[in-house]
């Protein structure tokens, strides 16, 4: 077994189905013999995309992604995707190629430091320099990458630990030209190779891999989950806030909503958690979430930061009973001092609350169902509202409205924008948990065409909707070429304002200057016709549910579709700024 085989073999051990790669001759030896073990190599354009979408296929399957790139500029064009796993928790595992061993800090092609360059981004870097080293050594980066608060990691793999020994020896000696040393620096330089060799090779190719370990979810204290139940049982105003990091099992993700059902208390989901709760579900508000923390007599927030989205703390009414709930022990005291912190998997934590509490009576809380059903009644009859006005285009209300008809009910959602995006936020709602996928907290403009390349592929059945700003699609884009190769095959649905407008929006209110801002009402229906997928132009409001019907048709039959939307100006996010 070569070093490429080896990792292919631990690849498949951990249960890795697809691999996402831009290819690179540092990298040649994982992508061909993941292929022979069956592993879906899936060849993007952009290696942030290949980042991208291991995140998403990480956040869908709880499996770690696993994204492969080139030395040098393929590992430097990660980085923003890599920040973005690091902040959004996401478990990957990234393979980076290297120069050879002997070569390394000698001027040879893309040689860097690798290392120097990830380490601030990841868990944890790891460096195998002999192959015996490459089965434990992965193994740990896929343990660490899980354990605690997941994130990307790291592996460097020099390009002469993943081909076959006999190559790399005539690499050193053959085409080192000491074969036949002629004087005694030859003599010299071949026996350092030779033990260099040795080094390397020995023990090759050590340990078999093994199956994943089981990594338990961490639970809380028999004390910590009584006094929440206590709070709980008493409280009045009851509110629960839902982060990304209580679906990060997947497998125990319907256990968490049967959980959540049980206890019966209002629900605001957010990040990778919405849908969580099906499309509709009576402990589910999705509107006026600040009001109903300021009322609240019970807060408890589960896997979610204390950040700028509950604004910094203050969202939360100071009287309040505050328990915050977190794999990270520095996010259960972010900006605000909870209550009580408790230091577990929050999804195990629901599961834990919901055993202690069995019987409550969620009848008392009714007046307060009653209150907060009114608000989130009301908001949603104002959006009908805002819906019905007449645009010069179209109202991206109404079009998110009738979107939220048609869509199948095994959908999933990937959003890649500023206000187009927020807007289908407000009103599109995931169907299933883990069928939403939004950067997270770093807000990164491009993550869209990775996405959904690994919707595609993680869920081949699912109708994948990619919903983008005009600005954004322009990072990504060229991946409808990659679902083009791949027999992929999303929707995407591009809001075309001709503008970066949640921008421009506070630009020009607060300076006076659109500079920077303005874009072109670009015919991006004509670029993936380019690319081999079909273009639809809607730019009539009364043909939007044919549009919509006819780009399902298509990307049900396997083309890839994207439907440029000419949207007209609302003023429907107007004051809505996030710092
Ligand atoms: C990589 C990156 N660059 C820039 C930004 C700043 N930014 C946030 S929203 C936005 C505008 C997005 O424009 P578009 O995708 O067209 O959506 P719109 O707001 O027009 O609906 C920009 C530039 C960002 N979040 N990420
Ligand atoms: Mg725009």
């Amino acid at each position: 077994m070569d070093g490429g085989q080896i990792i292919a073999s631990v690849l498949e051990r951990q249960g890795v189905r697809q691999l996402y790669t831009l290819c690179g001759g540092h990298i040649s030896p994982i992508l061909v013999a993941s292929k022979q073990l069956g592993i879906q190599i899936i060849d993007v354009r952009d290696e942030a995309s290949a980042v991208f979408a291991a995140d998403a296929t990480a956040r869908m399957t709880g499996i770690p992604g696993v994204a492969a790139v080139t030395a040098g500029p393929g590992l430097t064009n990660t980085i923003t995707a890599v920040k973005n796993a690091q902040l959004a928790e996401s478990p990957v595992v990234i393979l980076g190629g290297a120069t050879a061993t002997v070569l390394e800090g000698r001027g040879s092609l893309q040689d860097i430091d690798q290392v120097a360059l990830m380490q601030p981004h990841v868990k944890q870097v790891f460096t195998p320099r002999a192959v015996r080293q490459l089965v434990p050594t992965l193994e740990g980066a896929f343990r660490i990458a899980r354990e605690g608060v997941p994130g990307p990691v790291f592996v460097e793999a020099p390009v002469d630990l993943l081909y076959p020994e006999a190559t790399v020896r005539e690499w050193y000696i053959d085409q080192g030209g000491v074969k036949e040393p002629k004087n005694l620096v030859g003599y010299a330089t071949r026996a350092y190779l030779e033990q260099h060799l040795a080094r390397q090779f020995w023990g090759a190719p050590g340990p078999k891999a093994h199956a994943p370990e089981v990594i338990p979810m961490m639970e809380a204290g028999r004390r910590e989950v009584e006094k929440v139940a206590g709070w709980i049982r008493g409280a009045k105003r009851p509110v629960f806030v839902v982060g990304s990091q209580t679906v990060s099992v997947a497998a125990e993700v319907p256990a968490i909503a049967g959980a959540l059902e049980s206890i019966g208390a209002p629900v605001w989901l957010a990040g990778g958690a919405r849908g969580l709760l099906g499309r509709e579900h009576s402990l589910q508000y999705r509107h006026k979430r600040t009001k109903a923390l300021k009322a609240a007599d019970v807060v408890v927030v589960f896997g979610f930061p204390l950040d700028f989205r509950l604004g910094y703390g203050r969202s939360i009414g100071s009287k309040a009973k505050l328990a915050t709930v977190n794999l990270g022990v520095e996010a259960l005291s972010m900006n605000r001092k909870p209550t009580l912190g408790v230091h577990a998997h929050p999804g195990r934590f629901i599961t834990q609350l919901a055993a202690s509490l069995d019987g409550v009576d969620a009848g008392r809380w009714q007046p307060w169902f009653g209150e907060l059903s009114e608000r989130e009644d009301a908001r949603n009859a104002e959006i009908v509202e805002q819906g019905k006005a007449e645009l010069d285009g179209v109202n991206p209300i109404d079009l998110f409205l009738q979107l939220e008809e048609l869509m199948a009910e095994d959908s999933v959602l990937v959003v890649d924008g500023g206000d187009f995006v927020a807007t289908a936020a407000y009103i599109v709602r995931p169907r299933k948990p883990l069928s939403w996928l939004d950067p997270g907290v770093f807000g990164t403009l491009g993550v869209g065409g990775g996405f959904a390349v690994a919707s595609c592929a993680v869920r081949p059945e699912a109708e994948v909707w990619l919903i983008y700003g005009d600005g954004s699609s322009g990072y990504s884009l060229a991946e409808i070429d990659t679902c083009v190769r791949r027999g992929l095959a999303p929707i995407a649905l591009i809001g075309n304002d001709g503008s970066w407008q949640q921008i421009a929006r506070d630009q020009v209110e607060i300076l006076g200057d659109a500079c920077g801002t303005e874009l072109r009402r670009t015919a991006y229906h004509t670029v993936v016709e380019g690319y081999g997928g079909r273009g639809l132009l809607l730019d009539d409001p009364a043909k939007i549910g044919e549009t919509l019907r006819e780009a399902q048709a298509i990307a049900k039959a396997g083309t890839p579709v994207a439907i440029n939307v000419m949207i007209g100006k609302t003023d429907f996010r107007k004051g809505s700024l996030s710092m």
